[in-house]
């Protein structure tokens, strides 16, 4: 009763805000993704007769509070699908996701905590409902089942069996790069739940947020289809604008950004003055991710780190999906 599985990061073009069943994890609007081969967890999940509760190892040091808490309750739900309630698992989990980057390890260390267990325990899922399995964990980690370019559908049950990602195009569809440009920070977080939740429960943007997501999807995918660099680019880089808009009509108001963020925005729309397409996204952090081509990588790479305050420049391509090891 062992497997290993790895999965990688993936940065959402369209985003992900707002939960509409906070439980079950449904979000209140689709949303698409690039897996990123740079950055990945990798899972061992053995399960024991002798064990009376889970214990999780994360890059070798055993987890407890609140972290552990998310793991033992997610495997509890592979239990109880599983049928076998009587059996407690040891987790190793190793990330290969510089926590620094600001890049999601929540979405790679669920879909490789999903894989491993799953399979550990004896059932033999496949992509999709390994997908509806891993939303339950953490919501942008079941676009990471796939590799490339990935929607998460909504699904419009209340049970959730039809909220899960399905792939759009493979990882080798596109040679395009993302650079998370790393900033030093140790400004207080609003995890990305709080910041959703608040959103969702005080923005007067957030409808409207909703109502433009339809519209991206169509032409973000049609740009994706055509490899047409501008056109993804550029909605993706509204489509986060709009997000964190949200943000700001919160009440109490708040945002993610901060000062080198703003820097990084000028930097990116700098590029694209002197003609090299580059485009931004942000997630619900500080760090800002810079969508570019193959061809421009030293000038965009000597630009991000000529930012004051820009630590480091990390940089992947499109990556794969699930993998057994
Ligand atoms: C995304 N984010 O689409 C969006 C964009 C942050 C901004 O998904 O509560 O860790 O576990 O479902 O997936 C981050 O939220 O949240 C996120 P939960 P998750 O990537």
């Amino acid at each position: 009763m062992k497997a290993t599985a790895r999965a990688h990061t993936n940065i959402a073009l369209i985003k992900y805000w707002g939960k509409r069943d906070r439980s079950l994890i449904l979000p209140m609007n689709n949303s698409l993704s690039l897996t990123l081969d740079g950055f990945y967890t990798e899972t061992t999940v053995e399960f024991h007769d002798y064990l009376t509760a889970d214990v999780f190892y994360l890059n070798n040091d055993c987890i407890t509070g609140k972290a552990y808490q998310r793991v033992t309750s997610f495997l509890d739900r592979v239990r109880e699908k599983a049928g076998r309630t009587d059996v407690y698992a040891e987790v190793h989990s190793v990330n290969h996701v510089p926590t620094a980057a600001g890049l999601a390890s929540s979405a790679s260390g669920f879909s490789a905590l999903a894989a491993a267990a799953s399979k550990a325990i004896g059932m033999q899922l496949n992509n999709q409902e390994l997908s509806v399995l891993t939303r339950q964990g953490s919501g942008s980690a079941c676009r990471s089942v796939y590799g490339g370019f990935v929607e998460w559908e909504k699904g419009l049950k209340e049970d959730g069996s039809d909220s899960h990602a399905i792939p759009i195009v493979p990882a080798n569809h596109w040679d395009i790069r993302v650079a998370a440009a790393v900033m030093s920070s140790d400004a207080k977080k609003i995890l990305s739940r709080e910041g959703m939740e608040r959103t969702v429960n005080t923005s007067s943007f957030y409808p409207s947020w909703v109502e433009s997501i339809p519209a991206d999807l169509i032409t973000i995918k049609k740009g994706i289809m055509h490899k047409d660099f501008e056109k993804v680019g550029s909605i993706a880089e509204a489509n986060c604008l709009r997000m964190h808009a949200t943000t700001l009509a919160a009440h109490p108001p708040f945002t993610y950004w901060q000062s080198t963020t703003f820097l990084i925005m000028e930097a990116v729309r700098d590029l694209r003055s002197s003609g090299v397409p580059a485009y931004f996204t942000i997630d619900a952090g500080p760090n800002v991710k810079v969508l570019y081509l193959p061809e421009d990588e030293e000038t965009v790479q000597h630009k991000l780190r000529s930012i004051a305050g820009v630590r480091d420049v990390i940089v992947s391509k499109p990556g794969q999906g699930i993998s057994y090891v």
